[in-house]
Order: C-alpha cells, then structure tokens, then sequence
C-alpha cells in the first residue's frame, strides 16, 4: 500500500489563499553557478580547438568514441534505414503527425509568414520582406526525454518556412541510437545529423567546427547544461527559448468525466517531478471526484512516482468561487497548457489572455496537441506566455524592411528628416536628404 498522496487543494475564499497560491506558483530555474562556470570552460575550448574538442566531451561525458567528428555524422540513408526498420503502425502515426503538424504550419506562413509592401499617395514603396534563415539546429534530448515528437515540432516549422539546411545534434550515449528519433528527423526533413550532445554539441552549431557548420539559430529542449549553453551562445545566434518543466492547467466546470481530467492532470506530471498540474474548479463535489480518480488510477501508472513527486511538489486543485475567478487565476498564472474542459468552452475562452495553448472542450486532451493536433507543443513555460508564443515558422524567419522613395516621396520626407537631423546635430543625415529635393 503506497502511502496518501499529499496532494494539496487550495480555495480562493481563503483569507491567506494569495500567499498559498504564490508558494504554488513559485519556481525558479535553479541557475547553478557551477554547471555556468563548467559551460563556459567547454564552449570556449569548443571555440578554439573544434571538432577535437567536441570529439573530447563525447567521448568523456557520453561514452562514445571516434577518430573524426564526421565518422558521428548519420546519413540520410542511415535516417531512413531508421525509418524503414519501424514497425508498421509507428511509421504510419509519425508520417500522420508529420503530415498534420506540417498543414497546420503552412497555414501559419501563410497567415502570419508573408511578405507586404504598399505604395503611399505619393508612389513611396514600403514594407516587409520575409526571408528563412539559412540554416539552422535543432537540439533533439536524448536519454529520459528522447522525444521524436520534439524532433518534428521543431524541424517541421523549420521546413515550412524555406529553411535549406536543417541540422539535428542529439546525444547518442554509448552509440546506441534511438530508432524513432532518427524516423523522425527523416520524416521531418532534417538535412544533417550528428550524434553529439550537451554543452559542446551546442558550441559547435554556434560557432562552427571543422565538421559541424555554423548555424544562425539554436533551437530544441535540453537539461541544465543545454539551456545554460544556449543562454551564453545567445546573440552569436538565435535561440528559442529556455523550456522549463511542462504545465497543464484545467479549467473545469464539472461536466467532463473526473478520470479524464486526473488522467491529464498525469499527462504532464508523468514528464518530470518538477513538471505542474493544476485543476482550477468551481465545484468542490466535482474536485473531490477528481482526488478519487486520481489516488484510484495513480497506482496502475508506470512512472507513477514521477507523477507522485510532480503533483506533491507542484500541483494543486484550486477551488474557485466561479469559472470567471478561474479564468482570472489562470491568466494569473500563464500556463504553458491551458484545458478548458467545460461544456461551453467559447463562453470562457474570451476571458483567457495568457496560456501557450489553449485546448477547448472535454474531447481535447492535451496529449493530442502534443502529438498529432497540429499546433506546436514547444510552449513558453514558467509564466513567460505573458509575453511569448508556441515556436512556429516566423522563429526560422526574419524580416527585412523595404523602403524605395519616389522622387516626389523625397520632397515631402527631406524636410521632415533635415529638421530632425539638424535637431540631432547630425549634419550629413540632413545634407543627404536635402540633396535630393528638388532645387
Ligand atoms: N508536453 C511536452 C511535449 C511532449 N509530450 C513530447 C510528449 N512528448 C512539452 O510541452
Ligand atoms: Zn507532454
């Protein structure tokens, strides 16, 4: 008999619920000066000697050793070795996840990823030119979260946007290569891959190697080393964003089934101890169906002491006066995956302004987003949906303005832009608008 789970429920009628509710709500990214000081050390002596140093750390910290970085190098024929030595069904659900999460990311480059311009009355061109970036990498985990559906949320909007070189790092300990993660990169369209991880996997895209070209922007998930790496390579390149550990939240009205809002509620809990659930309700009968279906299912999960550490040290079951105080919690805490598992889910989703993704309705587990919905599961995470977006096909794009002033465009901008350069001191500024006005 495993011990009660200490799973705590708060309610906002509380006199001290803010304070309950900030102690939930508080983490921070341990930021260990050790593991900063040890990144330091490998990306600079990745910068100075390449591929030897990379050569170096895989064989140190992942076991695997090699004479050339090329010999880590996977071919596209080894990628779709992988592909082809899958069992049938895996095949068919990556090419089917493949095929919705590329349909759904082309409608985003269409909506949102083209370029504009317009010409004003006085037939001055202005606008926006959208371009891919040349080539970019994706860091793929390996080890606990080796996720082939991360490989193609990250390489499939990549694809989308026109990016002509994809290249994959994943750390292949002791050489033993995950089959579906390689599928994977093959179904995604991943250019390049190398079996390399860590600190010095993330160097050798930022700067180059020898062997591993030098990318334009570092994308994908990895543990402490990896986030802290991408933080220091930040502004040589690109970088997504730092993910911390997943989170769902469900709002529930009390209409959907309590095991399957429980079994959601794990779907995030099962992916780390320090991953967050959290259940958000205005009915107290309704809650306590959801403790029951949760100490009843939690024993028959397989990583159910994950899910135990997750939801004791994380989650929470907040009791709300109503849906539209549990519409204001959660924009309150931005999750990265917000439920709205209510049998009106338009009437409430109005009122939530912050969540990574929002997933209406009792038939919309998130287990799905993550998979085969379509939209992106790389999410912000930590609040950080306040102020930014899943990952799509404009982070593996850039924008250039366009400007061409006509001739009768100069008359009317040259003395606005000689006044304020005059106003700036700047004399050239003003002379080289002044020369084009018409004597
Ligand atoms: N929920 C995770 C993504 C994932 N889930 C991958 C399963 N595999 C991060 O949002
Ligand atoms: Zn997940």
């Amino acid at each position: 008999m495993s011990p009660a789970l200490q799973l705590r429920t708060l309610v906002t009628t509380d006199a001290d619920f803010d304070a309950q509710f900030q102690r939930v709500l508080h983490w921070s990214a341990e930021t260990d000066a050790a593991i900063e000081s040890r990144v330091a050390e490998i990306l600079a002596d990745v910068r100075e000697r390449g591929d030897a140093a990379v050569l170096a750390y895989t064989a140190r910290f992942d076991h695997l050793e090699a004479t050339t970085l090329g010999a880590l190098e996977l071919t596209r024929e080894e990628l779709q070795a992988a592909f082809d030595g899958l069992p049938a069904a895996q095949a068919q659900a990556l090419q089917q996840a493949a095929e919705r999460v590329r349909r759904y990311h082309e409608r985003q480059k269409q909506a949102c990823g083209q370029s504009w311009s317009y010409r004003d009355k006085d037939g001055t061109l202005l606008g926006q030119k959208v371009t891919p970036l040349d080539r970019v990498g994706i860091y793929v985990p390996g080890g606990k979260a080796a996720y082939p559906s991360s490989v193609l949320m990250n390489a499939i909007p990549a694809q989308v946007a026109g990016v002509p070189e994809i290249v994959m790092v994943v750390p292949t300990p002791r050489g033993e290569k995950n089959p579906l993660v390689l599928a994977a990169a093959y179904v995604a369209g991943v250019h390049r891959a190398f079996t390399i991880g860590g600190a010095q996997a993330v160097g050798a895209l930022a700067y180059g190697t020898a062997t591993v070209p030098r990318v334009d922007k570092i994308t994908g998930p990895g543990n402490a080393y990896v986030a802290s790496a991408k933080k220091h390579v930040f502004g040589q390149v690109g970088i997504d964003m730092i993910a911390g550990p997943s989170e769902i939240l469900v709002l529930a009205d009390g209409s959907t089934p309590p095991d399957w809002v429980a079994m959601d509620l794990f779907s995030q809990a099962e992916h780390d101890e320090l991953a967050q659930s959290i259940l958000l309700c205005p009915d107290a009968g309704y809650i306590a169906r959801v403790r029951e279906a949760i100490e009843r299912l939690l024993p028959g999960m397989p990583r159910h002491e994950v899910i135990r550490a997750s939801l004791e040290g994380r989650g929470a079951l907040i009791h709300t006066r109503s849906m539209e105080e549990a519409c204001e919690i959660s924009n309150r805490i931005a999750p990265e995956h917000l439920e709205v598992s209510s049998a009106e889910p338009h009437r409430w989703e109005p009122l939530l302004r912050h969540a990574g993704a929002i997933f209406l309705g009792a038939y919309t587990s998130e287990s799905l987003g993550d998979y085969c919905a379509g939209p992106n599961h790389v999410l912000p995470t930590s609040g950080t949906a306040r102020f930014s977006s899943p990952l799509g096909v404009y982070d593996f794009q850039k924008r250039s303005s366009l400007i061409e002033v006509s001739e009768a465009g100069a008359q009317v901008l040259g003395p606005i832009a000689a006044t304020l350069a005059y106003g700036e001191g700047l004399q050239a500024h003003a002379q080289a608008a002044e020369f084009r006005l018409r004597r």
